[in-house]
């Protein structure tokens, strides 16, 4: 990063394959710090099947596999070097454009000038959703428990046709993806949709990443808490970003087979979920404090910042926890009954910390703003059906998916801790680079 951030650290590497669910727990997920895990992907096909012996022990993307495999019609592609408000410029094209540009690129089929404007990074490919039925990795047991992925399997996240119709990206409910890309690619500096986790895996080539802790966030935000700076090799304006050079950073270089957890919160990088929504949730409501009395709708005005900033509003994230205790409910009823043959006191335990925890988090929101009866009043029938209607929830197509997904999860080894996971909902992702 030429010196312009101030490291002060590396991110831990830990031995995955000997590392136990409650250690990862205790030294990682519940502190909420980032670890790089080796040691986990080696009987994964994606690793045989997407990738050539290179120089030494390094291997090599195949792309020829993906064009012949996976030859999908349109693939979105960021063009690293054109900005469009907070992101890149995205692209779509076919799998074969992507690839023939690669190869263009990696025989010099452009000049250095052209080759700087047309570095493309192939994003955020719904691959698992794509192409289910090729088992390209095993989810690792840290992460097996991802209430998100699970929830959103089966759900939409808004239930707000006004927020839904603005938020089309949001409302695509897989966030399982592949990257790709060559060297030079990048992405700017952010943290994860939803204030999630996540995890990442890298198939072949190197990534360097760079970690700034929640407690800092602030500070690579404007005065006004409006926007954050976008790429840390940019001179960032002191003007600004009047904050910006106090920040410290953890650094690491994540090489091939070997998976990055990336905490909630951290930029790039994160806090738990309901901490993120709830400062984010205060910070929506100072911004328009000053026009409260004049607004008809200050809370659903507030809620619906909220939503288009993070992605989720309270209403969204209410209604993700009451229908996960419902599904947690009859899961601990199921997994009680003496004829089922999978009993296990372990998994019945599991049940009962996600309830303890959702029981907290809803105690704590129902406190808020968001829950008097006189907000509570003025939001859209379907969302308080949403939440208030067991009944109609019991019958609906997708809470019935959710209860199928939740019930394949068994517990391997459990800890405590591991109720966490409501505060920490990952993503899933693999990357591939040169
Ligand atoms: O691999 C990358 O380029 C970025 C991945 C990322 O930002 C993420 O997983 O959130």
């Amino acid at each position: 990063m030429d010196g312009r951030v101030k490291v002060v650290g590396q991110v831990e590497c830990v031995d995955g394959a000997s590392l136990t669910y409650a250690e990862f727990v205790d030294r990682f997920m519940a502190p909420n710090r980032p670890v790089v895990l080796t040691g986990l992907t080696a009987s994964w096909r994606a690793c045989e099947d997407w990738t050539l012996p290179g120089p030494g022990d390094r291997r090599r993307p195949d792309l020829s596999f993906f064009a012949r495999n996976f030859p999908s019609p349109l693939v979105q592609v960021a063009d690293c070097s054109s900005r469009e408000f907070t992101d890149q410029k995205r692209l779509e094209m076919s799998m074969q454009e992507f690839i023939d540009h690669w190869v263009g690129d990696a025989h010099g089929g452009s000049s250095a000038g052209d080759r700087e404007s047309s570095l493309l990074y192939l994003k955020d490919w719904h691959f698992v959703k794509e192409y289910p039925d090729y088992v390209a990795y095993t989810t690792p047991t840290f992460f097996v428990d991802d209430w998100l992925n699970m929830y959103l399997d089966s759900h939409p996240i808004h239930r707000d046709s006004d927020i839904a119709n603005h938020k089309n990206e949001i409302n695509c409910s897989d966030y399982r993806f592949v990257y790709m890309g060559e060297k030079g690619t990048w992405t700017p500096l952010h943290a994860d949709v939803f204030r999630s986790y996540s995890w990442s895996a890298n198939i072949c080539g190197r990534k360097q990443w760079l970690f700034l802790p929640p407690s800092q966030s602030h500070r690579v935000f404007d005065r006004y808490m409006r926007s954050s700076v976008y790429n840390l090799n940019d001179d960032v304006s002191e003007k600004l970003f009047p904050e910006f050079n106090k920040t410290e950073w953890l650094e690491c270089i994540q090489e091939q087979n070997e998976i990055i957890f990336v905490p909630s919160g951290w930029y790039h990088q994160v806090h738990n979920l309901w901490n993120l929504l709830y400062e984010d949730y205060k910070v929506a409501k100072e911004y328009i404090e000053d026009i409260r009395d004049i607004c008809d709708d200050f809370e659903g005005l507030c809620q619906r910042n909220l939503a288009a900033n993070t992605g989720m509003n309270f209403y969204d994230f209410f209604i993700f926890i009451v229908r996960f205790a419902l599904a947690n409910v009859i899961e601990l009823y199921h997994v009680q009954q003496p004829e089922v043959a999978t009993f296990s006191t372990e998994t019945a335990h599991h049940f009962v910390y996600n309830l303890k925890s959702i029981r907290n988090v809803a105690s704590k929101m129902l406190t808020t703003e968001a829950f008097t009866t006189e907000n509570l009043r003025s939001i859209s029938e379907d969302n308080r059906n949403a939440f208030s209607n067991v009944k109609q929830i019991l019958e609906e197509e997708s809470f019935r998916r959710l209860l199928v997904i939740l019930s394949k999860w068994k517990v391997k080894r459990l800890h405590p801790f591991v109720a966490i996971g409501l505060f920490n909902s990952s993503m899933q992702k693999m990357s591939l680079r040169m």
